[in-house]
């Protein structure tokens, strides 16, 4: 575009690049993300999933004797359910068998395959119930919840740094002795791979407390940090020291941490204001009674803690897995840009097999063939459909655009498809995207 009429629109373009420069800083070009946007790559875990599984506990109790404990039917079938629902999901199960009471109990291991398996992040859960009871809080809750969040894993396909490893545990009623005899049966070299164990006992109770274990700073920190994000004060857990799955794996060095909503301690009335619910009851008043049903839960405390399993997850055991092709992602399509007033064009990328969000610091290198850059607009469309600015209209002359640009798209999912789009805001002069490339 060379004639007078341009010379008006670059002085108005002019004036306007000058305001977009001065005033508004092109959106994700800005500075770093948000704290807790990391939370942006864990999933929420529906609670409703979480729920049918407590149904199926429920199910299996009610037609084995009203129980799911050690030595009894019911503790296998519950087993067998759990099994097929991860052996559908494309995990590696292991059936451990022990002694325990004369009777035979087992130890349900799951291992999501990939990631580094020197740096093995486990999550666990007890599968046994007392006998009194169907045990759906204590432990259907966490068994629950961490089936589900390993669901999630493989409904993403996550592909970890680290790998993930998830257990069930049977017998912990009769004295920790599934998670004993798993542990005890691990060599030292085996031992040495556990980088950290996330224990979940009792994560629904009905008049719920939201409790962190302490025993690891690092780990306590991943729980407190999710909480925060949904401003719910929490507490450490001191009650339950020695007294669930974790232990045998604090007792060997393994860090460990986890979550607990309380048992059959009462809630005072400073917990009831900030956690709400009822002062002067217990947390969980059907604690190895028969009432503990799937009506003796709080819906709102098993999704929090759910919710903060696959958090933990995602943070615990997420780094940018380098996929195959590295990091970068090109599209050398040429793609004619049409003179105006012609609609936008745009190239596409579609990134797949990484983990987690994109980078604060994300590559755009463009590579645009035209004879007056100033005519064009220039946008990066993350796969949220959220537009970054990368280039605007000018008074520019300058033939073509060959810049890299840096763009702070941590709020996307680096999954996806990207979009380049161009539009010539310029009667006269034309040109084309000649290639254009992501880099992580
Ligand atoms: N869920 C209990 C063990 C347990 C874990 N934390 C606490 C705190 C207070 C009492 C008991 C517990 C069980 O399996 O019996
Ligand atoms: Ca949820
Ligand atoms: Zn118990
Ligand atoms: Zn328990």
């Amino acid at each position: 575009m060379r004639n007078r009429f341009r010379n008006s629109l670059a002085a108005g373009a002019a004036v306007a690049a000058a305001s977009l420069t001065l005033g508004l800083a092109a959106p994700g070009v800005q500075a770093a993300a948000p704290a807790g946007a990391a939370t942006a790559a864990a999933p929420d875990i529906p609670v409703a999933n979480v729920k049918a599984h407590l149904a199926q506990f429920q199910q299996i109790a009610n037609a084995n004797g009203g129980n799911r404990a050690h030595g009894r039917a019911g503790y296998r079938a519950s087993l067998d359910y759990v099994k097929g629902k991860l052996d559908a999901a494309g995990f590696t199960t292991t059936v451990q068998q022990f002694t325990a009471s004369g009777a035979t109990g087992y130890n349900l291991i799951a291992d999501w395959p990939g990631g580094d398996t020197t740096k093995t992040v486990m999550t666990g859960a007890h599968l046994d119930s007392v006998s009194a009871g169907p045990g759906i809080n204590d432990d259907g809750s966490g068994s629950a919840g961490v089936l589900e969040a390993a669901l999630a894993v493989s409904r993403a396909q996550l592909k970890p740094d680290k790998h993930l490893r998830f257990g069930w545990f049977g017998a912990e009623e009769l004295g920790l002795v599934g998670s004993k005899y798993y542990v005890n049966s691990l060599s030292s070299a085996e031992r040495a791979k556990i980088s950290a164990y996330l224990n979940f006992d009792m994560i629904g109770s009905p008049n719920p407390g939201y409790f962190v274990y302490d025993d690891d700073p690092a780990l306590e920190k991943v729980f407190k940090d999710y909480f925060a994000t949904l401003s719910i004060p929490t507490e450490i857990e001191t009650e339950g020291d020695g007294r669930s799955d974790h232990a045998p794996f604090k007792n060997i060095g393994i860090p460990v941490g986890g979550l607990f909503s309380g048992a059959d301690y009462t809630k005072t009335s400073a917990q009831a204001q900030k956690w709400g619910g009822t002062a002067g009851r217990a947390f969980d008043a059907c604690y190895h009674e028969s009432c503990d049903t799937s009506a003796n839960i709080d819906d709102t405390a098993l999704d929090h803690n759910t919710d903060a399993i696959a958090y933990a997850l995602w943070q615990l055991s997420t780094g940018t897995t380098t996929p195959p092709g590295g990091d970068s992602y090109e599209n050398t399509t040429d793609v004619t840009i049409p003179d105006s007033p012609g609609a936008a064009v745009t190239s596409s990328i579609t990134v797949s097999g990484r983990t987690g969000s994109a980078p604060a610091a994300l590559k755009v290198a463009v590579n645009i063939v035209h004879t007056f850059s100033g005519d064009l607009v220039v946008d990066l469309i993350g796969p949220s459909g959220k537009a970054y600015r990368l280039h605007n209209s000018s008074s520019d002359s300058t033939p073509n655009i060959n810049t890299t640009y840096t763009v702070n798209a941590s709020t996307e999912t680096a999954n996806g498809t990207w979009k380049l789009k161009v539009q010539d805001k310029g009667p006269q002069d034309t040109g084309y995207i000649n290639s254009w490339k992501l880099t992580f």
